[in-house]
């Protein structure tokens, strides 16, 4: 498969498996799942087929790994805007994470600090360079230094998802470190 075959699979089961899996008929249960062999018919259903191999080949390869396989079912592992129970256990943080976002929105992020937007969580990376990556898809990237380890200390709680991206409900302005 070709990358940007590859690539618009992976766009495909973002839309449905994060955001509007009723747009192709699909439901997915309270943790996210969907059975493999529905979301395939559905998909080919509404014109965009995909075979077992090439799904298989994009939870594989996918860089981020976005999508996980369990017992003949496939869910993303993060980034839902429907309403999803994924069950990831409240894990204490190192002491700092890193969020990636662009100049446009530090005004507000100062006053209000990190909200979830359209997410269910606040988006974190346990690095910096991959905080630069996720800012870059919006503009020239700022790296935004998180006091994770302090926040936990408050009983702010945080999970981390099976792609190891970090994922709490607020940071409040007092534990972000801004440029
Ligand atoms: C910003 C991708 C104004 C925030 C990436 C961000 C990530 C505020 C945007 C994952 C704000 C939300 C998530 C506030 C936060 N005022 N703007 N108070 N608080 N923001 O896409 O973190 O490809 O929902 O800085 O790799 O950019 O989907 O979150 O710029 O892991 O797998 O509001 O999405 O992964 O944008 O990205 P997003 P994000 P996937």
């Amino acid at each position: 498969m070709d990358e940007q075959r590859m690539i618009r699979v992976s766009k495909y089961l973002a839309r449905h498996l994060r955001h509007d899996p009723g747009r192709i008929g699909l439901t997915l249960d309270a943790a996210g799942w969907v059975p493999v062999d529905d979301l395939l018919a559905a998909a080919s259903a509404h014109g965009f087929p995909i075979t077992p191999d090439e799904l298989r080949q994009v939870v594989a390869a996918n860089d981020k790994r976005r999508y996980a396989l369990d017992d003949g079912r496939i869910r993303a592992s993060q980034g839902h805007s429907v309403p999803v129970e994924l069950g990831l256990p409240s894990v204490e943080p190192p002491a700092y994470l890193y969020h990636g976002t662009v100049g446009r929105f530090v005004a507000a992020i100062r006053r209000e600090g990190l909200r979830p937007m359209g997410r269910h969580h606040v988006h974190l990376s346990p690095d910096r360079e991959t905080a630069v990556r996720v800012g870059a898809r919006r503009g020239v990237p700022v790296v935004l230094v998180v006091a994770a380890g302090d926040l936990h200390a408050t009983g702010h709680r945080f999970l981390r998802s099976a792609n190891n991206v970090w994922l709490t409900d607020h940071v409040p302005p007092t534990h972000l470190h801004l440029p």
